[in-house]
C-alpha cells in the first residue's frame, strides 16, 4: 500500500516541490489549506501538482480542526511547513507569529500523541534560530540558538517542543535546520525573489529601480528541489533526529544583486539598487552559513545547485513570467 503525507504550507514555496516528490515517490499527499474566499494554487501549477494533490481544511490556529485530521487522516508522515515566515513581519505581528509558528506544531504534535502515535512528524525550523551565534564561523547542529527577531524566537520553541515530543513519548519526530532556499516560487517578498523579479522588470523596462535594505547581510542559499529530498530523507531513518541543511557556502546581497543584474548583462548595477531604511529590520542576522556533515554522513544528502545558477534559474523564470524569452 502507499504511504501518505499530510503537509502543511502546501501553497507556499517547499509544500509544492514536497508535494512533488512525494508524489514522484508514490504517496498519497494531502495539502492542508486555510479557508479563504479566492485560495492561489500558483506555485502548484507552476510544478503541474494541483490536481494531484487532496486538499484538506484546517488552520494552524485552530487545534480543534488539526486534532479532527489527524485523527481521520492517520498519515504515515506529517510535513509541518505552515508558517507566518516572513522574518521582517514578525516584528510587527509578533503574536500572531507565535501562534502560527510554536502553538501550531504543539496541536499538530497533540494530535498525533493522541490519536495517531506512529505517525512521523517533521518540524521545519531554520537557521534564523541561530541568528548571532556561530562557531568559527558556521552553524551546525552543536550551535547554540541566539535567535533575532520573533520569528526565530518563536521557530525556537517549535525546535524544543519537537524535541521534547520525542523524548518524552517516543514519537518519531524530527527537526530540519533549513538555510535559505529559494527557487521560482520563492514568495515576491524575500530578498532574492525580490531581486530577480526587479531585475526582469528592468530588464523589460517595466521599472526603472530596485529598493533594498542591508546589503551586507549574508546568507547560505540553496534550491528549494534540493531541500524537500533532506526532508524526506530525514523521515526515512530508522531513528529520528535534526539535521543542519545548507550548501556551506555563503554569500552577501550585495553578490546575488551583481549576478543577477551580470545576467541581463549590466555590470554597472548600483544606477538602478536604491537603499531604503524600510527594508531594513530592527535587529539583523549578519551572517549563516551552513556545516550540513552529518546530513551528508547520516542521510547521503548534498546540494546539486550552485549560487550563480541558482540565481541564473530565479533570473530566467522572472524573465519568461512577463513574456520574454
Ligand atoms: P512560505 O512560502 O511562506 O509558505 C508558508 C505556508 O504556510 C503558506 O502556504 C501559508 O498559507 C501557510 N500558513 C501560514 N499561516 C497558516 C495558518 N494559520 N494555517 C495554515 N497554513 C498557514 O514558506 P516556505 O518558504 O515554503 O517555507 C516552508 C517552511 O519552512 C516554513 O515553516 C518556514 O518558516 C520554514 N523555513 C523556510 C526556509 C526558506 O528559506 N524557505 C528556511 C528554513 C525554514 P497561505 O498560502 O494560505 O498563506
Ligand atoms: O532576507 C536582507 C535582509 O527576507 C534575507 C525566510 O524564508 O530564510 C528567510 O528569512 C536578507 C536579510 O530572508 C532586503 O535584511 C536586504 O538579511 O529574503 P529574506 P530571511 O530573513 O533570511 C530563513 C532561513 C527563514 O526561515 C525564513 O522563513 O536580505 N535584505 N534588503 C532584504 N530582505 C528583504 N526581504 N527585502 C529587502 O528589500
Amino acid at each position: 500500500m502507499s504511504k501518505s503525507a499530510l503537509i502543511t504550507g502546501i501553497l507556499g514555496q517547499d509544500g509544492p516541490y514536497l508535494a512533488d516528490f512525494l508524489l514522484r515517490k508514490g504517496y498519497k499527499v494531502y495539502g492542508l489549506i486555510r479557508r479563504y474566499s479566492n485560495p492561489n494554487f500558483s506555485n502548484l501549477d507552476y510544478l503541474n501538482v494541483t490536481n494531484k494533490v487532496d486538499y484538506v481544511e484546517g488552520d494552524m490556529n485552530d487545534e480543534a480542526s488539526l486534532l479532527n485530521l489527524i485523527r481521520g487522516l492517520h498519515p504515515d508522515e506529517v510535513y509541518n511547513l505552515a508558517a507566518q515566515s516572513f522574518v521582517k513581519a514578525s516584528f510587527e505581528q509578533a503574536k500572531l507569529t507565535t501562534e502560527v509558528n510554536s502553538l501550531g506544531p504543539l496541536y499538530l504534535l497533540n494530535a498525533i500523541k493522541f490519536f495517531s502515535p506512529t505517525t512521523k512528524f517533521y518540524q521545519a525550523s531554520t537557521s534564523e534560530m541561530f541568528g548571532l551565534q556561530h562557531t568559527n564561523g558556521y552553524q551546525d547542529e552543536k550551535t547554540p540558538f541566539h535567535p533575532r527577531s520573533p520569528y526565530g524566537v518563536s521557530k525556537v520553541y517549535a525546535y524544543w517542543i519537537t524535541v521534547n515530543y520525542r523524548e518524552s513519548y517516543g514519537l518519531f519526530t524530527c527537526n530540519g535546520i533549513l538555510f535559505n532556499h529559494e527557487s521560482p516560487i520563492r514568495g515576491i517578498q524575500f530578498v532574492t525573489r525580490k531581486i530577480t523579479d526587479g531585475v526582469a522588470k528592468i530588464k523589460l523596462g517595466l521599472v526603472k529601480e530596485l529598493r533594498l535594505g542591508n546589503l551586507e547581510a549574508k546568507r547560505d542559499w540553496g534550491f528549494a528541489d534540493d531541500y524537500v529530498e533532506a526532508m524526506y530523507l530525514m523521515m526515512q531513518q530508522k531513528n529520528p533526529d535534526d539535521y543542519v541543511i545548507g550548501t556551506g557556502e555563503s554569500h552577501s546581497v550585495r553578490e546575488f544583486v551583481e549576478i543577477a543584474f551580470k545576467s541581463i548583462g549590466i555590470a554597472d548595477w548600483k544606477k538602478y539598487v536604491v537603499i531604503d531604511p524600510q527594508f531594513k529590520r530592527p535587529a539583523e542576522v549578519p551572517n549563516l552559513k551552513a556545516k550540513a556533515d552529518k546530513a551528508r554522513k547520516n542521510l547521503g544528502w548534498k546540494p546539486k545547485v550552485a549560487f550563480d545558477e541558482l540565481v541564473e534559474i530565479m533570473v530566467k523564470a522572472d524573465l519568461k513570467r512577463y513574456g520574454s524569452r
